[in-house]
């Protein structure tokens, strides 16, 4: 091993999601002296890109590098919620060594499930760290207990069995080896890794091999490939090879090399084997494929990625109302921004249907496809999307569809109700533990299927007071039909403006999306009846036609307030036979017509 791999580590930072991955990342950043002494270190700054921010969440992995002791420690951020754990498989495949975040309040989640299996996978030997612990009515031992369960359940050797581990807070910036001993500093965090993390393997004499890990674009450099350089060196300017996944061998140049250091990328000469390095100079690439020496091209061993377990049809807008409020509304336009996603957004499949109107587009789950939605109508598209629906797949002749593992806590008063409605949407109880406070956990492995839409009964069935989440799990055989019907929609009749008085009138028939001053089609959807069938229903007649009662009497009145129809409400609220509009003002529901309905 040379000198120079000697002093690098590269590591994953891996747990379910808001665990604190991104702010201990933070801390790293901080404490390693990338910011000067003055400056304001922002909060959660690997979460770069808008939706992020505004959201708090993770949504694409992200190198950074820190230097300590004269050793470079390259970091990968991963997304923590479960719709980009193929993100976080990948990002496993060019580390050394992973820290594993659990939160000392919750401790292990389905999703840290999920990421410690693929580590253990890997052949990983994950460092523990119990985050949190500043927080009042922690119990840091007890999770530790139930990881080390967690690695046994997940058939962990005894050496991964015995991982080392630490308390600590990325938010307060320290850690620990232990809940006596008093620390402000990262440093025995910093210790840990050097020690416990093994430096690079790889033959830098041998010929080059880059395996494509990630996938970035810039406006300047064009498509950007991030990866580990497997063997060999690599040198800005060089001609290389790219070795297609069907074998075929294209040649190219390195014209920018770039590493990471702290918040930036920088331009460097070289890199060699054990580092991880941004590369331009290739255009059409994919995930998994090798960039090798042009002499001796050998091909490193694909990487697989997930295969898209939800799909959604995106139309161009037909609604009374299209055409009004955004900038780009036609097919092609819609086509070329889906074609564009494609460059960076592996996990997505966008194909073409009969209809130039209309594409199919699979992805992880509501979120990623959510969040391609809400990005394309922030740039000023206008389109309309249908029904999630759930990816079936033939396995070995059996049909099969995906299965989730969910977890959650509710209120003791809680759980019946949310057993049994789980029951009717054919999940299976796998576990049930209550606390001395009453909260209940239960785990459930449950078809993709039936998740759809429940949120929003849990809600309700807890009345906000429970927490759930889901990850997939794995393709099982079909369960057999069952009814997730909600209850039938209130439907505009005409098209007008909605009216207080009208609305007023209605209110005893469900409960509104909308209020007073909305404008309305003939077929919008307007709020969800209290009973099953659907129900067309004025709501522009004005005062005057009918009224019965003194004037003034209105203004004693008030209206229960609408539910706020958000792009995630809507998409798990959205039935068989209806579209959601999505503008860049705004989000409408509407029934397709019956004719049109069968087409769709
Ligand atoms: N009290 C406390 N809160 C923390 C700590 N670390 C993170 N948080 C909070 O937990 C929330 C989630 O933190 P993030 O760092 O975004 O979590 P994450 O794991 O990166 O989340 P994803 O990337 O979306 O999976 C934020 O509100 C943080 O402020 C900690 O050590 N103590
Ligand atoms: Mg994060």
């Amino acid at each position: 091993m040379s000198a120079q791999q000697k002093a690098i580590r590269n590591i994953a930072i891996i747990a379910h999601v808001d665990h604190g991955k991104t702010t201990l990342v933070d801390s790293l950043l901080a404490q390693s002296g990338i910011f000067r002494d003055n400056e304001a270190v922002p909060t959660c700054v690997m979460d770069s890109n808008d939706l992020e921010r505004e959201r708090g969440i993770t949504i694409l992995s992200k190198n950074t590098a820190v230097t300590y002791n004269d050793t470079r420690i390259n970091i990968v951020d991963t997304p923590g919620h479960a719709d980009f754990g193929g993100e976080v498989e990948r990002v496993l495949g060019m580390v050394d060594g992973c820290l594993l975040i659990v939160d000392a309040n919750e401790g292990p989640m389905p999703q840290t499930r999920f990421v410690l299996k693929k580590a253990l996978e890997q052949g990983l030997r994950p460092i523990v760290f119990v985050n949190k612990i500043d927080r009042a009515r922690v119990d840091p031992e007890t999770a530790v207990d139930k990881v080390l369960d967690l690695f046994l359940e997940l058939g962990a050797d005894d050496d991964q069995c015995d991982f080392p581990y630490l308390f600590g807070s990325g938010l307060g910036g320290f850690a620990k080896p232990d809940m006596k001993t008093e620390s402000d500093t990262m440093r025995p965090l910093f210790d840990a890794i050097l020690r416990h993390v093994p430096p690079p393997v790889g033959d830098a004499d041998k010929p080059l091999q880059l395996q494509i890990t990630t996938l970035d674009y810039s406006d300047f450099l064009g498509r950007i490939i991030i990866g580990r350089v497997h063997n060999g060196v690599i040198k800005q300017g060089q001609n290389a090879a790219l070795i297609k996944d069907d074998g075929s061998v294209k040649k190219g140049r390195i014209s920018k090399l770039l590493g990471f250091e702290g918040l930036q990328r920088v331009e460097i000469a070289e890199a060699c084997a054990g580092d991880l390095v941004a590369v331009a100079g290739f255009d059409d690439v994919n995930i998994g494929e090798t960039i090798a020496c042009p002499d001796e091209p050998k091909a490193l061993p694909l990487i697989k990625v997930d295969e898209p377990t939800l799909q959604m049809t995106f139309v161009v807008n037909d609604s009374p109302f299209a055409g009004k409020e955004g900038k780009f509304v036609t097919s092609r336009q819609v086509r070329d921004r889906l074609q564009r996603e494609l460059l960076t957004n592996v996990a997505l499949r966008v194909e073409d249907t009969d209809s130039p109107d209309r594409f199919a587009v699979s992805g992880r789950g509501e979120l990623h496809l959510g969040i391609l939605i809400e990005t394309m109508r922030r740039e000023g598209y206008e389109f309309q999307v249908s029904q999630p629906q759930v990816i079936f797949r033939t396995i070995d002749g059996t049909p099969c569809e995906p299965v989730e593992t969910l977890v959650m806590d509710v209120p003791e008063a809680a759980v019946g109700s949310c057993i049994e409605k789980l029951g009717t949407r054919k999940a299976e109880m796998q576990n049930m533990e209550t606390s001395a406070d009453g909260r209940t956990q239960l785990e459930f492995v449950v078809p993709s299927r039936g998740l759809i839409g429940f949120r929003g009964e849990f809600i309700r069935a807890t009345r906000g007071e429970g927490i759930m989440s889901h990850s997939f799990f794995e393709y099982r055989p079909m369960t057999g039909d069952f009814d997730t019907r909600r209850n039938g929609v209130l439907i505009a009749f005409e098209e007008g403006t909605a009216t207080f008085y009208a609305l007023k009138n209605a209110e005893d028939r469900g409960q509104f999306f909308i209020s007073p001053g909305t404008k309305v089609y003939k077929g919008m959807i307007i709020g969800e009846n209290n009973r099953p069938q659907d129900l067309e229903i004025n709501v522009c007649k004005s005062k005057q036609l009918t009224n019965m009662r003194s004037a003034g009497a209105e203004e004693l009145d008030t209206l229960q307030s609408p539910v706020q129809m958000t792009l995630e409400r809507a998409l798990e609220y959205i039935g068989p036979g209806e579209m959601l509009e999505v503008t860049p003002e705004s989000i409408r529901l509407r029934k397709l017509p019956a004719k049109k309905m069968a087409k769709r």
